[in-house]
């Protein structure tokens, strides 16, 4: 552990649902565990309700609310915005706090559509030559075991790819009675399980494996047509008035898709939030010449290892625990086995992200990566729309 850094990075954060909650507590915590060259301050939380945003600040640890994010974007004594708002305000919002030279921080996907994610490129690279900078939050590649994963794949433990398997399962929606939310709006959302949670593993088997995406063909589904108005929202989903008014799902429930990968390799990719007892199982296995990796969210600790050059009748799948010192984030936190929490995926995120802020260059994933997943998103939906033909992802930025 570390002593804090006296200067300061004032952070103005939008939006204080699930996101909001996340981001505050790894805005509190990367500098008393990461040395930092700034150490985060919490100056204002906005949002659209006074009374609920009172209540969220106090316990965040912001010094102040708003419920106008134009204020967060034109006080000079902030110096980044962190949007945890749905995606149809993520434009808005990250164009103008880039236009007022504040660095920002945006959650996943980057925008609704790849016109709006182009435009947020180009600002952020615009952003970048003037030393303001950017981050999208897919925070996953901060989970101990894939960042390791990534490291193997570098150092040729997997040998030449030969398939990719990537699969993120949910059952939150699983339930025809859990209530509509804002995740069930193509409007606001901008599509369902493929751009919520479909969106993550796109990115990791791009960043793990070092390889684009360069065509899908894919297959959408909305399983539960209509859900309850209203309801009593427990987590992201909860229990909705089934003898009430029920309103259209206009996203998503379940995104099947293949994918070729640039050097040819096939991948299969599934996302859903119906998967019946997969809490947050989010897998992705990789099968290589020379070995294998395989890894699940729901036991995100551990990364699973096959050696192929191994003697033969010593080969098999190891548990590696990715607690130890060696392995990336772990030397931070606690002694060797004692795991970490899905919010140290976003401490990790912060830790990185300020310390790019104070050494002067671009964290990653850029708004760039970010709209590089988006394209790919498209190419599923426009598959879909036309009888899963494989589809061209666009050029990469
Ligand atoms: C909901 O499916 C969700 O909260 C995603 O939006 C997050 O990105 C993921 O981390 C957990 O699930």
């Amino acid at each position: 552990m570390t002593s804090p850094s006296p200067r300061p990075l004032r952070v103005g954060l939008i939006g204080h649902g699930f996101m909001g909650a996340a981001h505050s507590h790894a805005w509190r915590t990367a500098h008393r565990f990461f040395d930092l060259p700034l150490t985060p301050e919490l100056r204002t939380l906005a949002g659209r309700s006074r009374e609920t945003l009172t209540a969220s600040a106090e316990r965040y640890g912001f010094a102040s609310v708003t419920t106008r994010w134009q204020d967060v974007v034109e006080d000079p004594e902030i110096d980044l915005v962190d949007i945890c708002t749905p995606g149809d305000t993520h434009r808005e919002i990250a164009l103008a706090a880039l236009a007022a030279g504040k660095h920002v921080l945006c959650e996943k996907p980057l925008a609704n559509s790849v016109a709006e994610a182009e435009e947020m490129a180009d600002a952020a690279r615009a952003a970048s030559a003037r030393g303001v900078r950017s981050l999208c939050g897919f925070s996953y590649r901060r989970t101990p075991a894939l960042a390791f994963a990534r490291r193997l794949v570098e150092e040729g433990f997997v040998g030449d790819l030969r398939q990719v398997r990537a699969q993120y399962l949910q059952d939150w929606l699983a339930d025809a009675d859990a209530p509509m939310t804002w995740r069930l709006e193509k409007e606001t959302a901008g599509s369902g399980a493929l751009g919520d949670i479909g969106a993550h593993v796109v990115d990791l088997v791009q960043w793990i494996t070092g390889t684009d995406i360069e065509s899908v063909s894919g297959t959408l589904a909305t399983v539960v047509p209509t859900r309850p108005a209203a309801g009593a929202m427990q987590g992201l989903g909860g229990k909705g008035d089934a003898a009430g008014e029920r309103r259209e799902v206009t996203v998503d429930d379940t995104a099947l898709f293949s994918v070729r990968l640039a050097d040819g390799v096939l991948g299969s990719f599934e996302a859903t939030r119906m998967a019946q007892g997969r809490k947050n199982a989010m897998r992705i296995e990789l099968h290589g010449s020379d070995g294998a990796i395989a890894f699940d969210f729901e036991r995100m600790n551990e990364l699973e290892t096959y050696d192929a050059t191994a003697p033969a009748g010593r080969q098999g799948f190891t548990r590696v625990l990715t607690t130890e010192p060696e392995h990336p984030y772990a030397a931070a936190w606690w002694p060797t086995g004692h795991g970490l929490g899905y919010e140290h995926t976003f401490t990790h995120e912060i830790a990185d992200l300020v310390r790019a802020i104070g050494e002067g260059t671009d964290p990653s994933p850029s708004f760039d990566e970010a709209l590089r997943v988006q394209r790919v998103l498209a190419a599923v939906e426009a598959s879909h729309a036309d009888d899963s033909r494989w589809t061209a992802v666009g050029p990469t930025p």
